[in-house]
């Protein structure tokens, strides 16, 4: 670590900034181009959206220059892009970025070879239930100047979707460099639970970054300048909807905060603390209710104190600033302050709810799964001890694909992380539940392919018992998800969400096979 950190330029110590100067933006919603005929139904028309990924420069900070991003559209997050439940819509992906990049690729990352243009793009609506041809598959990258025309159907339940760069071996710093956005799809179950909603509703989009003391982005590099990769970046400085220690305005009753960790790697433990008096004296954590999760509403809002989230997943928040009022509140990630609330005194009439019931969400028995794989997640180091490379089932990205569950099936993934990190992962197209996670001993299995546990299974968090796309898989425990294979034929992808890792080889193609050919696959497949 020392030898990498001489290499590097000083990142700029963030926390003598002063604190609570900006105020939170709130993204722009994305205005549609007009309408055009849908690919699905030539005879219909659906909204079409027009949306450029380009160079900006954004100030962070009231007291800093600003900063070159890369983002779509004029701010970061890019427009919200909202819709109701099977409206579809269609969205041309514009690169209309330079030619050369600004962040330091590895040309020894695949996909990001000498030969491969510098500067590529292909965008994944994170949580979508897509045909593969506008998922975002991380080959499709178009260079700058081109686009690609991708069509989202949206049948699927209300909930926070995202949107990302997803191009092969440059995904980390494309996504560092801005390029992300948010989704939002509504429907009538969300409806009828009145909510808070309009401007009591509002994003939170949380990345981290580092900057050098003339505020420009710092990614870190390794100390060997052939191969500038690094296993995970962590910024000090928390961006909340592009600005560094934000505070926002509210008043005293409930606010919905729709929280995305657009991190590359960073898993943020959130807090809210209120402070009775200016001096801080005493901190008391401030109950607040998780509604929803990845893919929409939980069955029932789950009271916490701690919001533990990692890089690609989703809370729906309710947050009740009632009983605080002329207080000043602050959002914390473990020790640093993230966001404040600055409470107003005066008396508020609040008509929304929290209701006791949200969306049901039946547990799907395990017994209705066809197949039970065993996936492992793997660490690569050198003989420093550093990590080099990490893969899924000890397969690389090039390999044969090997997951090809059928259409209208339901699998049991096992994921097996004898690794020291949490790694989130996520499967494109479906929706899925955790059924559980179970610590074990990582060598036996590793040497003689025997599951030895070490304790006894343990049922999701209350927060994550909803449908998720994102599951983080802990250290040395075995994590066991339950998918029903739904939507579309075709390939796809899963992999870590450590965008470090998704980037060194810690993805893999998986296809999804029309149901007929069923019987004749397996029979061919089975040894
Ligand atoms: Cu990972």
């Amino acid at each position: 670590m020392g030898t990498a950190a001489a290499t590097m330029p000083v990142a700029l110590d963030v926390n003598a900034l002063a604190k609570f100067v900006d105020p939170l933006p709130i993204p722009q919603i994305a205005q549609s181009q007009g309408y055009r005929p849908s690919p699905a139904d030539p005879k219909l028309k659906v909204p079409f959206y027009r949306i450029a990924a380009q160079p900006t420069a954004s100030k962070v900070h009231r007291d800093l220059q600003p900063t070159r991003f890369w983002s779509f559209g004029s701010s970061i997050p890019g427009p919200t892009l909202e819709t109701r439940s099977g409206e579809p819509l269609l969205v041309e992906w514009v690169n209309a970025l330079p030619k050369e990049h600004f962040l330091p690729i590895d040309r020894t990352i695949h996909g990001a070879e000498a030969d491969q243009p510098a500067v590529r793009t292909v965008i994944h609506m994170h949580g979508a239930k897509t045909k593969p041809e506008s998922d975002g598959y991380p080959d499709d990258w178009v260079v700058p100047g081109k686009s690609s025309l991708y069509y989202y159907p949206n049948q699927q339940d209300a909930a926070m979707l995202w949107y990302h760069d997803h191009a092969l071996g440059i995904n980390r710093l494309n996504v560092y460099a801005g390029l992300l956005g948010t989704f939002f799809i509504r429907d009538a179950v969300e409806d009828a639970l009145n909510l808070p909603k309009g401007k009591y509703e509002l994003p939170l989009v949380l990345y981290d970054r580092l900057l050098t003391h003339d505020a420009q982005l710092l990614y870190p590099v390794s100390p060997d300048p052939q191969s500038p990769w690094v296993p995970e970046i962590f910024g000090n400085a928390i961006l909340v909807n592009g600005k560094l220690f934000p505070y926002l305005d509210v008043e005293p009753r409930k606010y919905r905060f729709r929280v995305l960790n657009g991190s590359n790697a960073r898993i943020y433990h959130l807090a809210i603390v209120s402070s009775a008096s200016a001096s801080n004296a005493s901190m008391n954590d401030v109950q607040f209710h998780q509604i929803g999760t990845d893919q929409g509403l939980l069955p029932s809002p789950v009271p916490l104190t701690e919001l533990e989230i990692a890089p690609g997943e989703r809370a729906d928040l309710v947050v009740d600033f009632s009983e605080h009022r002329g207080m000043q509140l602050v959002l914390k990630n473990d020790a640093v302050v993230v966001v404040q609330f600055r409470v107003s005194s005066q008396k508020v009439t609040d008509t929304s709810s929290l209701p006791a019931a949200l969306r049901p969400v039946p547990k799907i028995p395990e017994s209705q799964a066809v197949q039970t794989r065993l996936l492992t997640l793997d660490e690569f180091v050198n003989k420093a001890g550093n990590p080099v490379m990490l893969l899924l089932n000890a397969s690389h990205w090039k390999m044969p694909i090997t997951e090809k569950p059928v259409l209208g099936s339901t699998e049991i993934w096992t994921l097996i992380n004898p690794t020291n990190d949490t790694h989130p992962i996520h499967l494109h197209l479906v929706r899925f539940q955790i059924l559980d996670r179970q610590p074990y001993e990582p060598w036996q299995f590793q040497t003689k392919r025997q599951l030895h546990f070490l304790g006894p299974p343990e049922p999701p968090d209350p927060g994550e018992a909803g449908w998720k796309d994102t599951v983080r898989a802990h250290s040395r425990m075995l994590t066991r998800i339950i998918v029903p294979f739904e939507g579309f034929t075709g390939r796809y992808v899963w992999h870590c969400h450590i965008l470090e890792h998704e980037d060194n080889e810690m993805m893999r193609p998986y296809e999804v096979i029309p149901a007929v050919g069923k019987r004749e696959n397996r029979s061919s497949t089975r040894q």
